[in-house]
């Protein structure tokens, strides 16, 4: 020990000042090094990445829940608002079927409340919300046309800004309560199909419940919410002194090219597919698949060199819906070369993961979860073993720099 000491004051001495300048900075350099291991190490940053409505920020819902502020009954009032606007949704379904139908309103005044309510709170379209957003995002372009990526990223996160105007809740309960609604909703296996989705369905169920004024959303009213992520939002999160920075962004394909911006420094990817989508259309371009439309977007991003060497946990997701579609649908329906029993939720599933893992990278190391991300006390197990396997490649992100 006495040696290297005497060395290394003997080195120091002789050193002329340029050397001595070089080993200071070559120390900074080892020192800021150490400094980012170790920030590594405390910390994981999460990309989720996956189509509109797959269930990725229903999914950070339950990390909120399980790992977060648990949604506390004071700030729940702030999901009001879109609780009504899904509610609203489900309702213009209702009275377009009444039309088709033929059925009328029992309350003659109703047919004006209707009327009120089409005028006021028209159905907004996800193209309607798209176009808002690309309006906000063209102003903010002209203000400020040359952007750093960090400067890009901060707006988005800026640009989520768009919420529902809700209708009230007593014209809500006046059309609610009508007869000739409830004999219509009663009919609704006719309606045709998809018309009126589980999330939809969940609030009709509950909208005694809803409609009152001292209403205050309970956590499966805020995980079954429906309402696009427009810009980008990060979430923060703790465990065992981790910080987890979750980045959750908008899935549309209009909106996905903006992904990139998100895809450095990530720790994991978690990417979200509807297993519900194997018989769907995607939203903005009804002649594509949606399932299929998964899959690409999943080869392109699995496939990006900026994402290389980052994991992949995959999850296939609304296994519930998927059960009792497939008893209707065969897959064929989304994948013709499928030769299982159609009518197998087993069969079916297994092949769909294989699917997904013949479209990775083959050196790219992918984890599977199958999962409903409205279920709470499934999703506590899914994420006791996600965060187990997000912690283990934190381990070996940060040995390997
Ligand atoms: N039944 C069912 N609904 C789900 C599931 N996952 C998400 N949802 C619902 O699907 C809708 C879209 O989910 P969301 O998380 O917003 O999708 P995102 O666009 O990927 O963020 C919401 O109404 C969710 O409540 C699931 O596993 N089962
Ligand atoms: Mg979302």
């Amino acid at each position: 020990m006495a040696v290297t000491i005497r060395k290394k004051t003997f080195t120091l001495s002789a050193m002329n000042k340029g050397g001595r300048a070089a080993l200071a900075r070559s120390k900074s350099i080892d020192h800021q090094i150490d400094e980012d291991r170790e920030r590594m190490q405390k910390e994981v940053q999460l990309l989720i990445l996956g189509s509109a409505g797959a269930g990725k920020s229903t999914f950070i819902k339950q990390l909120r829940l399980h790992y977060g502020d648990r949604f506390p009954e004071q700030t729940r009032s702030q999901f009001t608002q879109y609780v009504l606007y899904n509610v609203t949704c489900a309702l213009h379904i209702i009275m377009d079927q009444m039309e088709l139908m033929g059925i009328k309103y029992d309350n003659q005044q109703n047919q004006q409340k209707a009327a009120e309510l089409r005028e006021k709170h028209p159905r907004i379209s996800l193209d309607t919300i798209l176009r808002r957003y690309k309006e906000e995002e063209d102003r903010c372009q002209k203000i400020c046309p040359s952007m750093s990526r960090a400067d890009v990223r901060h707006r988005l996160t800026l640009l989520d800004v768009y919420v529902p105007h809700v209708a009230d809740v007593t014209l809500l309960q006046q059309l609610w309560t009508d007869c000739g609604v409830q004999c219509c909703y009663a009919r609704r296996l006719k309606f045709p199909r998809k018309t009126l989705t589980p999330t939809y369905e969940y609030f009709l169920e509950n909208v005694d419940r809803i409609l009152t004024t001292d209403y205050v959303p309970a956590i499966q009213d805020i995980l079954h919410i429906r309402w696009p992520t427009l810009g980008m939002q990060e979430h923060v999160f703790t465990m065992d002194h981790l910080l987890f920075k979750v980045i959750d962004v908008a899935g549309q394909k209009s909106l996905r090219k903006k992904w990139i911006h998100f895809f450095e420094g990530v720790t994991a990817v978690l990417f979200f597919v509807a297993l519900s989508g194997y018989d769907e259309a995607v939203e903005e371009e009804p002649s594509m698949n949606m399932m299929q439309d998964s899959l690409q977007a999943f080869h392109e991003v699995s496939h990006n060199h900026f994402l290389e060497k980052t994991d992949f946990i995959l999850f296939l997701n609304k296994k519930d819906i998927f059960v009792n579609h497939i008893q209707v649908t065969g897959l064929t329906k989304c994948f013709p070369h499928y030769k299982g029993p159609p009518h197998s939720a087993e069969d079916s599933l297994r092949f769909i993961k294989d699917q997904f893992i013949q479209h990775k990278p083959g050196h790219k190391q992918m984890y599977t979860h199958l999962t409903c991300a409205v279920d709470v006390p499934h999703m506590r197990d899914v994420l006791t073993s996600v965060m187990d396997k997000i912690v283990d490649i934190n381990v070996k992100r940060s040995q390997l720099h």
